[in-house]
């Protein structure tokens, strides 16, 4: 390419991308998520082009100073704290992003909403209710914009399967199915981490896998009225990670619910980490009088489809779809069809739909889950714990 070519694409490019501002991100953790959300940032501008403002990886934060300046190095922070409260005093921190563990959720996430700080936070929002109660009373008094990370919401055949029920193409829906399940911990002698503790997790299987689904059956068919639950501990106690013994296991390691939905549907979740051979299977269905729709993470650029009525009736049966055409969901920023993407990129996209709230004004919800999202989540998820203590049926109340 000539020079001058090259100076004038470069130029171009720059106007467009100069075009947009940028928003600075201070993320607190720097685990699977401060991973997943570093990645799906620095992605973002690149691949949804031109977004909505180009993320600048400001600062993140961690307790082992070591470890958070490796992780600022990796990503490519500008700058590392182990001081979430200085963190919050950088003013280059537009967006607060907590991707820490569950009882480090609600006090950043109140001080970034005084700060005047956007927020994302991973889910759980919270341990409980009540908790997640103050987290949406303070981002509703600051009014800043706010998203809870459940990321299946982003799936393009999760987004596909939305616009198909909204549209009316499945009738009236009967059945909401859904169960995530996984196999990490089945082994005994695996130790009693943060996730296993009731005072840092809240909840096991509950929190962690069934809050997703959880918000898929609200993002997908409704709100629940009532619920049913169960949950079960199978391996009551575990070695502690500093070696020091071993500690009871106070959270669920697997849970079953029935959810009575308002608009008449019935719904069944459940979700262990003791299914040998389930790696991370979030795995629905929805039953509706005109059709069906099934769809599994594990596969996830696919959905299922079943049409009552269609014709020839000989021929009726489950189609598989490949969920990667430039006319599906979010498949204009990828590419051409069948060469499917991953699990990361739920978050791309999720993300760009918060920096284009913030930019443009727009709301969250319902695409995305905001605050409130995450406290309904947590109030049905409280009144499961409630039912499987008090072995009765214990209404959803907001
Ligand atoms: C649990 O292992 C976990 O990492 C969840 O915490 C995530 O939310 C889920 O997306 C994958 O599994």
């Amino acid at each position: 390419m000539a020079k001058e070519d090259v100076g004038f694409v470069t130029m171009a490019a720059g106007a467009a991308a100069g075009d947009v501002p940028e928003l600075g991100i201070g993320m607190l953790g720097y685990a699977f998520m401060g991973k997943a959300h570093s990645n799906a940032f620095k992605k973002l501008p690149y691949m949804m082009y031109p977004p909505p403002a180009v993320p600048k990886l400001v600062a993140i934060c961690g307790r082992n100073e070591q470890a958070t300046a490796t992780a600022a190095k990796r990503f490519g922070y500008d700058s590392y704290y182990t001081d979430w409260k200085k963190m919050l005093k950088n003013k280059k921190v537009d967006i607060f992003d907590n991707g820490g563990p569950n009882d480090a959720h609600a006090a950043p996430c109140i001080a970034a909403a005084e700060a005047g700080k956007h927020i994302i936070c991973e889910k759980p929002l919270a341990r409980t209710a009540a908790e997640a109660k103050k987290m949406l009373d303070a981002v509703e008094k600051a009014g800043v914009k706010n998203m809870v990370a459940f990321n299946y919401r982003f799936v393009p055949a999760l987004v596909q399967a939305r616009k198909l029920i909204q549209s009316g193409a499945l009738g009236r829906i009967f059945h909401f199915r859904a169960v995530y399940l996984q196999e990490w911990i089945i082994d005994p002698n695996f130790p009693k981490i943060w996730r296993l503790d009731k005072k840092v997790a809240g909840s096991g299987a509950l929190g962690d896998l069934g809050a997703h689904i959880i918000d898929l059956g609200r993002y997908l068919v409704g709100e629940p009225r009532s619920v049913m639950g169960m949950t079960r501990t199978f391996v009551e106690e575990r070695p502690l990670p500093d070696g020091s013994g071993k500690g009871k296991v106070d959270v669920d390691d697997a849970f079953v619910a029935l959810l009575d939905f308002e608009n008449g549907a019935l719904g069944t979740v459940e979700a262990s980490r003791f299914c040998q051979g389930r790696k991370n299977f979030n795995c629905l269905e929805i039953n509706g009088e005109k059709g069906s729709i099934q769809f599994n993470l594990e596969k996830m650029n696919e959905l299922n489809v079943f049409w009552a009525n269609e014709d020839p009736k000989e021929t009726r049966g489950f189609h598989n779809i490949n969920i990667s055409e430039s006319y599906h969901p979010y498949w204009e920023n990828w590419w051409p069809q069948g060469h499917i993407i991953g699990w990361e990129h739920s978050f791309v996209h999720e993300f760009h739909h918060f920096l284009d709230a913030i930019v443009n004004n727009k709301p969250v919800s319902p695409w995305g889950a905001d605050f409130a999202d995450g406290y309904k989540n947590a109030v049905i998820c409280d009144a499961i714990v409630k039912s499987a203590q008090s072995k009765k049926t214990v209404d959803v109340k907001y």
